[in-house]
């Protein structure tokens, strides 16, 4: 049993597809624990994204991030959930991404891939707690 933390990407928002990601997440066997819509500035976004500053994908990624807003939701499940949960959003970049997976049907390119997942312990707490307070967490 363990949690993950993803958003749901501006793009994503903006097609009117939070439902549909939140059924696939739901239908895979995730919980929801926390859940919220809300807008990023860029000074966040650049915050959330920090260990990716210098990169050349950095400024485009901010950018967009903070164009429209995101849903931000703490994930738990019976298994390994962060790796499981990366099975389920497939690869960054959806031509890369397995059928099934929700980057390939939701993904518009690798910068507009729909959705994020935390990729270890250490980032699901950081990431977490940008977010939420302990007390929306109930973990
Ligand atoms: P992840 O989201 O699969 O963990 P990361 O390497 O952590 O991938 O990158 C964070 C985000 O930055 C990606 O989800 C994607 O939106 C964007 N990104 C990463 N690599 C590239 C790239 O090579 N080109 C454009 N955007 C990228
Ligand atoms: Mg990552």
């Amino acid at each position: 049993m363990g949690y993950t933390f993803t958003m749901i990407k501006p793009k994503v928002v903006e097609r009117n597809e939070i439902g549909a990601v939140i059924q696939q997440i739901e239908s895979a066997g995730f919980q929801i624990i926390a859940m919220k819509k809300t807008r990023l500035s860029i000074t966040e976004a650049a915050q959330f994204y920090c260990e990716h500053e210098g990169k050349p994908f950095f400024e485009p990624l901010i950018e967009f991030m903070s164009s429209a807003p995101i849903v931000a939701i703490i994930l738990k499940n019976d298994g390994d959930t962060i790796p499981e949960f990366r099975t389920l959003i497939g690869n960054t970049d959806p031509t890369l991404a397995e059928d099934g997976t929700i980057r390939k049907e939701f993904a518009l390119s690798k910068t507009y891939n729909a959705v994020h997942g935390s990729d270890s312990e250490t980032s699901f707490e950081r990431e977490a707690k940008f977010f939420f307070s302990t007390r929306d967490m109930h973990l």
